[in-house]
């Protein structure tokens, strides 16, 4: 369902004409209102009456991570403290927190972008929505919660945990869409299984993941054991949280909610903006936003744009499903490599399961030295030891073709790896300690 046909079909040169005339106007609040962009607009020897089409954002300044935690907590409020209504903040555990503030128009937006994202997904009114991203800073509570209410639908605000209990409710309520990070729908379906619960006889049929990478592999394992659609949806706290991409019912890249956020590619080291198609660092400006608007912010998440029309009828661009991340990249003896890579990889052996923990160290002849943990599916786990040596020596040799490195498998029994009720964590990198 497309939620509002209006912005979301709109006719590619009027949707341009919207963004230039909200890109002027954001370069203006935030030039007059925001010291710190002001000096970081007068030192690129440019005003605000430079703008005159959309190329000319290129002429303006990014604005990194770094500015955000520079900025901490109020630096970049483009408007009376009066204004503000709710805030959110990333929830990493190193440094100072990266803090987005809201207006009453903010939220808004937010509301429109998730229930576009949500319809997006097939959710009307007659869907009930269990809800089991976490409440509170993070985004993924409260975005779903604002989206589901705009469409009408009925909202089970779980937040995330109390795995016993949502199993409960899923059955009880008859919860028809399932919201959370996208391991955590894997946990609950293994939780599922262990309490004699089959999930694909229930009403559950869909559901959106997000808030982590995850693999075609993954979105295979949730479908079938859920028997239900799997939606890729994408979002970060600095921008608005989710609700600025998601996936229609050609599951074919991610719709950008092009009206709110304006995205470009660019080339990492260079700074350069990419051509669609061409793989790169994502970077978005804020059009409409008024607490802590954002000009050329980068993300770090390693896409490319695609431009060709969807089938769905939509003609905003969309991104391809994440790539990884620019700080994700583990650069192992020299080698560059994404943990999405290893997990790709995975995919093509039969009997493990989709999930993995990446373990490196630094050995004592100062080499690192790369332990992957994979789960093996049950019944081979009772099988001959043989039969476990053979798969560990082709998941080594699968790696070592795919990735160029040597790594040292170690199987292990299903469920040994720690399961996360929010964003799953891939790798231990020893060396930095
Ligand atoms: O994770 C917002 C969100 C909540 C998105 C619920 C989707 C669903 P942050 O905690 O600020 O916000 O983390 C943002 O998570 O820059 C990506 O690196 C990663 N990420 C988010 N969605 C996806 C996705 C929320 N679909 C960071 N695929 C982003 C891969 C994702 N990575």
């Amino acid at each position: 369902m497309i939620f509002n046909p209006e912005y979301e079909c709109m006719e590619g040169e009027t949707r341009k004409k919207l963004q230039l005339a909200a890109l002027k106007n954001l370069v203006e609040t935030v030039y007059s209102k925001v010291p710190f962009y002001r000096k970081k607009i007068e030192e690129t020897k440019i005003t605000p009456k430079d703008i005159h089409s959309l190329k000319d954002i290129e002429k303006l300044p990014f604005t990194t991570k770094d500015d955000l935690r520079d900025n901490y907590p109020h630096g970049l409020r483009a408007c009376p403290q009066d204004r503000i209504v709710e805030v959110h903040m990333s929830t990493g555990t190193t440094g100072k927190p990266v803090v987005n503030e809201y207006t009453n128009i903010d939220l808004d937006i937010w509301r429109q972008g998730m229930a576009r994202t949500l319809a997006g997904a097939g959710c009307t009114s007659d869907d009930i929505v269990q809800n089991c991203y976490r409440y509170g800073l993070f985004t993924g509570g409260l975005g779903v919660h604002y989206g589901s209410l705009t469409i009408g639908a009925e909202v089970l605000p779980m937040s995330s945990g109390l795995t016993e209990r949502q199993l409960m409710i899923l059955r009880d309520f008859g919860s028809t869409m399932l919201t959370c990070t996208p391991s955590y729908a894997l946990y609950l379906a293994e939780e599922a299984a262990e309490a004699g619960i089959d999930l694909r006889a229930l009403p559950i049929n869909k559901g959106c993941f997000g808030a982590e990478a995850w693999s075609e592999n993954m979105r295979t394992q949730i479908e079938s054991r859920y028997n239900m659609k799997a939606y890729d949806i994408y979002g970060l706290t600095e921008i608005i949280g989710p609700g600025v991409g998601f996936e229609c019912e050609a599951q074919n890249g991610l719709h950008i909610n092009e009206d709110m956020f304006y995205p470009e590619v660019i080339d990492p080291d260079t700074g350069k903006v990419l051509p669609a198609g061409k793989k790169g660092e994502l970077v978005f400006t804020t059009l409409t936003r008024e607490g802590t608007p954002l000009l050329r912010y980068r993300t770090r998440d390693i896409t490319f744009l695609i431009e060709e029309p969807c089938k769905c009828g939509r003609t905003t661009r969309r991104i391809h499903r994440l790539f990884g991340r620019t700080d994700d990249m583990l650069i192992i003896r020299g080698v560059n490599i994404f943990p999405s890579q290893i997990e790709h990889s995975l995919i093509e052996i039969e009997g493990t399961e989709p999930q993995y923990l990446i373990i490196i160290n630094r050995g004592d002849n100062h080499l690192d030295e790369v332990e992957l943990q994979v789960e093996v599916k049950k019944d081979l786990f009772s099988d001959e030891t043989k039969v476990l040596e053979s798969l560990r020596d082709r998941i080594e040799q699968t790696m070592k073709n795919k990735l160029q490195i040597s790594l040292k498998v170690k199987l292990v029994e299903p469920k040994t790896i720690e399961r996360s009720i929010g964003k799953a964590k891939r790798v231990i990198d020893n060396r930095r300690i």
